[in-house]
């Protein structure tokens, strides 16, 4: 089909100059496989292959020409009627949607949830009643300070939502990787993030909590205690979303078929095992590549290296509620799961990556009021305020009532009801009846008390009044669980990460006020707080109607006291140069990939680097644009004379200097040895640091498993010995 698309200047141009248009050719027709276009400037490009699809309109009108606009003369004004030019713009202008006021920077991934127990003993929940049964989910990952375009590690909490399309109806599981919360009462949800995002007058700091108006709320909300140990601990800077546990943070009802119901905490437990990073590698990474997160998440899926998590009930009867010794409604406090454990009731595989980030991740609506029928909600204050803040926020940024009909939120089984009209309906509703009870319509959709969603019976009494309750008045004894329950290393870094926030914090009646809270969950960690930010003071304990007492330690609440040895799902890097050894670094390849990771090469050059075997070793980095940051552990492997051109390069000794400041686990040959002599890196060896690992002597088997193991938490004292006060001469 060939469509005429001449236009002709038919008059002289009004400006007077000389017209032009006879001499520009225009476009013979559509734009076809191999045709030659003319670009702006009357220059020539050939049109990319491609199927023979007619580009049109939004109307279906087809397009002659998408290279040049519709003008008086070939140097004339553009003309109002170019209808053409005005559709394609008005879109481009309207093609942003407000982005969520929080967890607006987020990656979301399709893939199936599968019943591997049956709970019905617990639900009637269709989706959790046949083991082997599946339904189709779309999860999405985010943190929740950030705008949209901010960097992917920040220390922040990360949301784990997850919308399962059950033959049921939509269940969407909004949760964190954190199973508590900040507050207790929805009321202060909006004071939290206006203190948490920028300030209003400046408009920074992006992504970060580490300043004045975050620690001042902090210090004023006492409540908050708990959470801040778990923001300040490594859980707030993951290795890699596919490496976080989730939660479904307050406690839910689930309801059987006789219409009982038990307590339930939902928890996803990631099959690659938890992993973080190290702050300083954090801040490294998001100048590295800001999109780490949601890089490494596309890349596993697009390989075939799906993420699986397990899914967990934490299931409680109300009798087991009132043992305990705090409220099962305040969204601050966790149970441990030594007091009641996991079920394991189903897995989650991703998959799939979207088609299109704006269609799918951007636009769909989780909404923590959408639950189907065998599972229910408490009087948790914080989740009572959620049921109405999801809705109202996807009206605001989907644009009207009708949301449900994009795609992505539409549910996957049939629905049917007599809402009608509004904004962007999409679907053509038949008929004369839309209001119920009729008896003209004889297919309208009815209601049905059998299948029907039935609400828990819940006896309700009670005045009305705005009061916390007495039971929500403990803020310091699971602070106190959760800092007692970590190792060594993750002890140090809480304290670490609060002395950098509150060293970002310019008041000084702020960073006093947070350590007048950090006495109540321990003395150590208080004392140690001070000493890292230079304090010399008096530590005033803040009032507390209710002290901490002490529990048993949890050691389900510490990443690294239940780590799996594993290189599954993880990166090595391998930093090469000219003449290097093509044999070892094929070994080291299949050794990684053995291992369940990848490997990338790191060179002086994109094209790579030519071996001793004379052979063309491409490369996945050049050295400044693959810091080691972004690997797991590393490997250098340079020819002699490779190793002493690199140790010239900054990069480069960079790449080893944070690699080993960053606790890895490193592999090397003998030609390395300049390059740890630029790092500084001299007094140690293999034989005081089992992460270290020289080659040829050493096996690869023993690097895997030196790298199997994670970091080498003996290092880090001496590459980050806590500030101790100089003797000053008088
Ligand atoms: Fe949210 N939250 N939230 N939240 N939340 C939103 O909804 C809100 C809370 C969580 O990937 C918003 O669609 C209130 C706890 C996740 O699209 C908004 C309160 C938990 C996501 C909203 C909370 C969460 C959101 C913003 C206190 C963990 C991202 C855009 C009562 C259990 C979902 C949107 C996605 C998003 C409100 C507290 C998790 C404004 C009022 C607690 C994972 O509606």
């Amino acid at each position: 089909m060939a469509i005429p698309a001449k236009t002709k200047a038919s008059k002289a141009p009004r400006d007077g100059a000389k017209s032009t248009a006879t001499k520009v050719p225009q476009p013979a027709g559509p734009s076809t496989e191999g045709e030659t276009l003319i670009a702006p400037g009357g220059e020539t490009h050939q049109q990319a292959d491609g199927p023979d699809t007619q580009l049109t309109t939004n109307q279906g009108v087809p397009i002659a020409d998408n290279q040049n606009s519709l003008k008086a003369g070939a140097r004339g004004p553009v003309l109002l009627q170019d209808f053409i030019l005005r559709e394609k713009i008005t879109h481009f202008d309207h093609e942003r949607i407000p982005e969520r006021v929080v967890h607006a920077r987020g990656s979301a991934v399709h893939g199936f949830f599968e019943c591997l127990d049956s709970c019905a003993d617990v639900t009637s929940a269709d989706f959790l009643q046949r083991p082997g049964e599946r339904v189709p989910v779309f999860t999405r990952f985010s943190t929740v300070a950030g705008n949209k375009g901010s960097a992917d590690l920040p220390r922040d909490v990360r949301g784990f939502a997850v919308k399962f399309y059950t033959g049921q109806g939509n269940f969407d599981l909004v949760g964190n990787n954190m199973p508590v919360f900040f507050i207790q009462d929805a009321i202060k949800f909006p004071d939290l993030i206006h203190a948490a995002k920028q300030d209003p007058d400046r408009e920074f700091p992006q992504a970060a909590t580490a300043h004045d108006t975050f620690w001042d709320f902090i210090s004023l909300t006492p409540e908050s205690m708990h959470m801040i140990m778990w923001a300040m601990s490594d859980r707030a800077i993951p290795r890699s979303l596919r490496m976080m546990e989730g939660f479904g943070v307050h406690t839910f009802r689930l309801i059987n078929a006789e219409g009982i119901s038990t307590f339930v905490k939902f928890h996803w437990r990631p099959k690659l095992g938890s992993q973080s990073v190290v702050w300083d590698e954090a801040v490294k990474i998001n100048g590295a590549d800001p999109d780490f997160h949601r890089r490494d998440l596309w890349e596993a899926i697009e390989g075939g290296d799906f993420p699986e998590w397990e899914f967990c009930l934490q299931a409680f009867t109300q009798e087991q509620a009132d043992g305990f010794d705090f409220d099962v409604l305040d969204a601050t406090k966790l149970i441990p799961e030594e007091v009641i454990p996991l079920r394991v009731v189903g897995r989650m595989v991703l998959d799939r990556n979207p088609d299109n980030f704006f269609a799918e991740t951007e636009q769909v609506a989780y909404c923590a009021a959408h639950v189907v029928p065998g599972i229910d909600f408490t009087n948790d204050p914080l989740l009572q305020g959620r049921l109405f803040s999801y809705q109202d926020t996807q009206l605001k940024r989907l644009g009207g009532p009708n949301f449900h009909q994009i795609p992505i939120n539409q549910p996957k089984c049939p629905f049917h009801n007599l809402q009608r009209d509004g904004h962007m309906q999409m679907g053509v509703p038949k008929g004369q009846v839309n209001y119920e009870p009729s008896t003209l319509g004889a297919d309208v959709a009815r209601e049905s008390l059998e299948r029907g969603y039935h609400t828990f019976p819940n006896p309700e009494a009670g005045e009305q009044l705005r009061l916390r309750p007495e039971t929500f008045a403990d803020h310091y004894t699971q602070a106190r669980l959760f800092f007692a329950s970590q190792t060594k290393p993750e002890q140090d870094h809480i304290i670490a990460a609060l002395v950098f926030e509150l060293s970002k914090c310019v008041t000084p009646r702020v960073r006093e006020a947070v350590l007048s809270r950090l006495i109540h969950i321990d003395a150590f960690l208080a004392q140690s707080v001070a000493e890292g930010l230079g304090f010399t003071g008096q530590i005033v304990p803040a009032p507390a109607p209710i002290s901490a007492k002490d529990m048993d330690p949890s050691p389900m609440l510490s990443i690294l006291a239940k780590a799996q040895p594993t290189l599954d799902g993880r990166k090595v890097g391998v930093m090469v140069s000219d003449g290097c050894d093509e044999a070892l670094v094929a070994k080291l390849k299949a050794a990684v990939e053995a291992a369940g990771a990848r490997l990338q090469v790191i060179a002086p050059t994109i094209y790579g680097v030519t071996t001793a075997g004379g052979e063309l070793l491409p490369a996945d980095h050049r050295i400044d644009g693959g810091p080691s940051v972004l690997f797991d552990a590393v490997a250098i492997l340079p020819s002699q004379d490779g190793g002493e051109q690199l140790a010239m390069e900054a990069a480069a000794v960079n790449f080893l200097r944070d690699a080993y400041g960053h606790l890895k686990a490193i592999a090397y040959l003998p030609s390395a040895g300049p390059l740890f002599a630029a790092g500084g890196i001299t007094d140690v060896g293999p034989d005081d640091d089992a992460g270290l690992i020289a080659l040829p002597d050493a096996s690869l088997d023993a690097f895997i498993a030196a790298a199997s193991a994670g970091r080498v938490w003996a290092r880090e004292p001496l590459v980050r010995p806590p500030p101790k006060p100089l003797v000053v001469a008088a």
